[in-house]
């Protein structure tokens, strides 16, 4: 006999659901454009002496960006156009950013104008 579709449309609804779970914890949110099989990198920017070193880094779109805070004094990451803002990273913190989009995208410290970056997502 054949299944009533009242019944197996939530079915079909919950294995959607968890499909889009599961990859979503496999590739994360912000990583479309990671293709299967491939292996994202994370790659890190140190703070220190009131620089971003290197204060230019090229990725590929789905890696991520962790900036290290090697200072004594506090500083963001914070991108010139809208897309991410660490707020403030203390000293021997970190924060971590997912690119999913090529484009070059300047950044700096909110609280030090001098300290200027960019990542170049391919
Ligand atoms: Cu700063």
């Amino acid at each position: 006999m054949p299944r009533s579709p009242a019944r197996s449309l939530p079915r079909l609804l919950i294995t959607l659901l968890t499909t889009v779970s599961l990859s979503a914890l496999l590739t994360g949110p912000a990583a479309p454009a990671a293709g299967p099989g491939r292996t994202t990198t994370e790659t890190t920017v140190v703070i220190e002496g009131f620089e971003f070193v290197p204060a230019s880094v090229t990725i590929h779109a789905g890696d991520s960006v962790r900036w290290v805070n090697k200072d004594n004094d506090e500083h963001t990451s914070t991108s010139d156009e809208p897309g991410w803002d660490s707020g403030i990273i203390p000293p021997g913190s970190t924060f971590t950013q997912v690119f999913g989009t090529p484009g070059t995208f300047g950044y700096h410290c909110d609280l030090h104008s001098s300290l200027t970056g960019k990542v170049v997502v391919e």
